[in-house]
């Protein structure tokens, strides 16, 4: 066999059908709340030269789509699943709340953990824990070490539970000894320092879910101080210096990954799961919207895989499809060469290495919640009811084809107004404001071509409108069973 045929066979073996020769290391980073522009490789504001070097060679996914907010975003990605099929789409589990991803739902490190995977996570899981059948650590996850809720104090880890530590022998604790540590290095030193103990020859799945860069925004030690300056404004010096952070630690564990001999087999994701809060500093730019909202800045973020295996001809390209949340399931199973789970998956293996799906999606539930709706005097359109099915318009839900971007009912959760950030990158310009029109219960974007989502197109399309509400109505129904 001469070179070439060779290395076309090593090239089909490995990326011809979307899989790895070898059961790759899975770890996927995932920086809460990290806003769209938020990273140094897509904006100079920011420090970032560990992450900004792994995105140089990486396969972006350019268009990808989470929910507005953390619980829904990561009860997406774990079950593969749209949230309305078990009740989790409204907002996120406080802290008394008996709620947590039902225990009929197969979730991702599970059906890692059948294919012969370890399994870890570190970090923030916010899922439920009101009983213990529902934590991380009985959820296919061999090993767990973070904490349950969101918002927790940083260096007391105290936001209704504190930080926990599940070992696999059975071990539990919750970790006193670290109160007074900053929770993102205590999130990465504990995965650097287990990286000893574990074999590279067999295959590990991580969800290193770090605390970064949700609020609270507090004190940092002097040294990261000095190294990030960010626009006027203390919210955003605050949040620059939280993305300074995490990406340091973003790169100790690549050293680490590197020096134990995974990292040649290793698939490394980073992304965010949700758009960035600019109450809070984060800038979305040049999307409009932040967290909470079903406007691109709350539902649309940065995602890449990095990966030593990639061929040089991905290195810096760009996955152009949609790409939901829910698809990480399917998608990361299948460069395992790992069956699915029986259950019935929203998510669709993704061929990105082909840029391409694998099975063709002709629409997408973004978001659908039946408990925020919106008064209905504010619209007096109206849209028909077709094939004795409808759907109330004034219920928050957004559908998306390739090209088109459907939104019902209301679409900011603190209110549309963008006037009041100071930074420039917020406000693009005032073609943006002028077309917010907050008293519409329906709004269609060409989504491609108006990623700012300034020209609302639905009175010129309204058989495109009526099509689109009826699928929504059907998602509908799923609710009353
Ligand atoms: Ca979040």
């Amino acid at each position: 066999m001469n070179l070439i045929i060779f290395l076309l066979f090593v090239f089909r073996e490995c990326f011809g059908h979307g899989r790895f020769s070898k059961k790759p290391h899975i770890i996927f980073v995932m920086i809460d709340d990290l806003g769209f522009d938020d990273l140094g490789y897509v904006n100079d504001d920011v420090i970032s030269p560990n992450i900004d070097f792994l995105a140089k060679n990486a396969l972006h996914i350019e268009n990808y789509y989470n929910q507005p907010s953390c619980t829904p975003s990561r009860a997406a990605f774990m079950t593969g699943r749209y949230n309305i099929r078990y009740g989790m789409q409204s907002g996120v589990i406080k802290p008394d709340e008996p709620e947590a991803i039902p225990l009929s739902e197969t979730l991702l490190p599970q059906a890692f953990k059948k294919c012969g995977y370890n399994t870890s996570m570190h970090g923030k899981w916010h899922l439920g824990f009101y009983t213990e059948k529902h934590c991380p650590q009985n959820r296919g996850f061999d090993r767990f070490f973070g904490f349950y809720l969101g918002s927790q104090d940083y260096f007391y880890h105290d936001s209704g539970n504190n930080c926990y530590l599940y070992e696999p022998n059975g071990t539990e604790k919750v970790r006193l000894d670290l109160n007074g540590t900053y929770s993102t290095k205590a999130i990465a030193e504990d995965f650097i320092a287990k990286l000893d103990e574990y074999d590279p020859e067999t295959p590990l799945f991580e969800f290193l879910s770090f605390q970064e860069v949700h609020g609270p925004l507090q004190w940092l030690p002097a040294e990261v101080l000095k190294m990030a300056g960010g626009w006027e404004g203390w919210e955003r010096k605050m949040l620059s210096r939280k993305i300074v952070i995490v990406d340091h630690f973003i790169g100790e564990v690549v050293k680490k990954l590197k020096e134990k001999g995974f990292w040649k087999d290793t698939i490394l994701v980073i992304t965010s799961d949700n758009g960035g809060q600019t109450r809070e500093g984060a800038s979305n730019w040049p999307l409009r919207g932040r967290k909470g909202d079903v406007f691109e800045g709350g539902i649309r973020s940065r995602a890449f895989i990095h990966s030593p295996k990639l061929p040089d001809s991905l290195k810096g390209s760009s996955f152009q499809h949609v790409f939901h949340v829910t698809d990480w399931f399917p998608t990361l199973l299948r460069f395992s060469g790992c069956q699915q789970p029986d259950s019935n998956l929203d998510g669709k293996a993704q061929d990105i290495f082909h840029n391409k799906p694998e099975v063709k999606r002709t629409h997408l539930l973004n978001f659908l919640d039946p408990f925020k709706v919106a008064k209905r005097k504010l619209d007096d359109r109206m849209f028909s009811v077709l094939q004795n099915r409808t759907f109330e318009v004034t219920v928050k839900s957004v559908i998306r084809t390739e090209n088109w971007k459907l939104i019902t009912g209301r679409p900011c959760h603190w209110g549309c107004s963008f006037s009041e950030e100071k930074n420039p990158r917020y406000v693009p310009d005032k073609t943006a404001l002028e077309d917010v029109e907050p008293g519409k219960l329906v709004r269609l974007y060409a989504i491609r071509e108006d990623p700012m989502e300034r020209y609302d197109l639905s009175d010129l399309h309204p058989e495109l409108v009526d099509d689109l509400l009826l699928k929504l109505a059907d998602y509908y129904v799923i609710l009353c069973q």
